[in-house]
């Protein structure tokens, strides 16, 4: 109850801040894009993870808020990069299962990208697998309806979900995130290198960009480009940093 109060107050003073992961291109390691990540600094405390306030969040009804802050701090953060023309590629936003069975949802989206200026193609939405596989006909309409704005898809986590692979071919999706258990296990288990060229080749086959998650070695990142992985997000080249720092760095990049 103490967490949920204090995520009442620091929602109301928008107290929470976004910090951006990027990602890079597999075969020549530049920036092509981010990942948001909420964090939240607090005064006693120091940095709650959302892995502990996202729950929260989402059985006090709160995460409906959470999100719609987090969308325009990217939205306004991506407008920013544009008219800069140092935006590197398109920026994610996590949505987490009950935001995405919210049928505002759509409205939300639609309202903010109005009053933001900015191209919605450069924004993209992570859904879990078991955000998208329960109900197939809820799910379709709302990922038609995202993709209607103009915006872009992402299952993230891919192949930790114990679902059927049927909705890949059913659902418009239009990156991959390989979960990073499989990158784990790469140098221990060879079978898991097997299992990842043919998550690549899967989602490359069906059109889709594949981003390796949790890369943190280099002989990870050169096996996956070898294997023709499109993007990595990983400690080994950087980690989630506050707006700033993500904004000089890619101001150097430039
Ligand atoms: O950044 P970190 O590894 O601590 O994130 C932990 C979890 O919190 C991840 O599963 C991530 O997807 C989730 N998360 C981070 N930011 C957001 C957000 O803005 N919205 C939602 N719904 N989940 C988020
Ligand atoms: O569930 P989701 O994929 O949205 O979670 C993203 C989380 O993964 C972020 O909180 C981020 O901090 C974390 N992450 C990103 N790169 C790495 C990495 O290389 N190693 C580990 N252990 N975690 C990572
Ligand atoms: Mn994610
Ligand atoms: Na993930």
């Amino acid at each position: 109850l103490w967490l949920e109060i204090e995520l009442q107050k620091v929602l109301q003073n928008k107290g929470l801040e976004v910090w951006y992961q990027p990602k890079v291109n597999a075969h020549d390691h530049s920036i092509n894009g981010a990942e948001a990540l909420v964090r939240w600094k607090h005064p006693v405390e120091g940095y709650i993870s959302p892995g502990r306030f996202i729950p929260v969040a989402e059985r006090s009804g709160m995460i409906e808020q959470l999100g719609i802050n987090v969308m325009r701090e990217v939205f306004e953060g991506v407008h920013n990069w544009q008219k800069q023309g140092i935006l590197p590629g398109r920026v994610a936003i996590n949505l987490s299962p009950q935001q995405f069975r919210n049928p505002n949802l759509l409205t939300q989206m639609s309202k903010m990208l109005q009053a933001s200026n900015i191209n919605p193609s450069m924004i993209t939405f992570e859904l879990t697998e078991s955000a998208v596989m329960n109900d197939s006909d809820h799910t379709i309409q709302m990922l038609n309806g995202i993709k209607k704005m103009g915006f872009t898809l992402s299952i993230d986590d891919f192949g930790t979900g114990y679902s059927s692979l049927s909705y890949l071919a059913r659902f418009p999706l239009d990156e991959l995130k390989i979960d990073r258990t499989f990158i784990m296990e790469m140098d221990a288990l060879p079978k898991q290198v097997t299992l990842i060229e043919n998550i690549i080749n899967l989602g490359r086959s069906l059109d889709m960009t594949v981003v390796a998650e949790g890369v943190e070695t280099s002989a990870q990142a050169n096996k996956l480009a070898r294997l023709n992985c499109d993007s990595i997000q990983g400690f080994h080249f950087y980690r989630p940093m506050p707006k700033e720092e993500f904004e000089t760095l890619l101001q150097q990049n430039k």
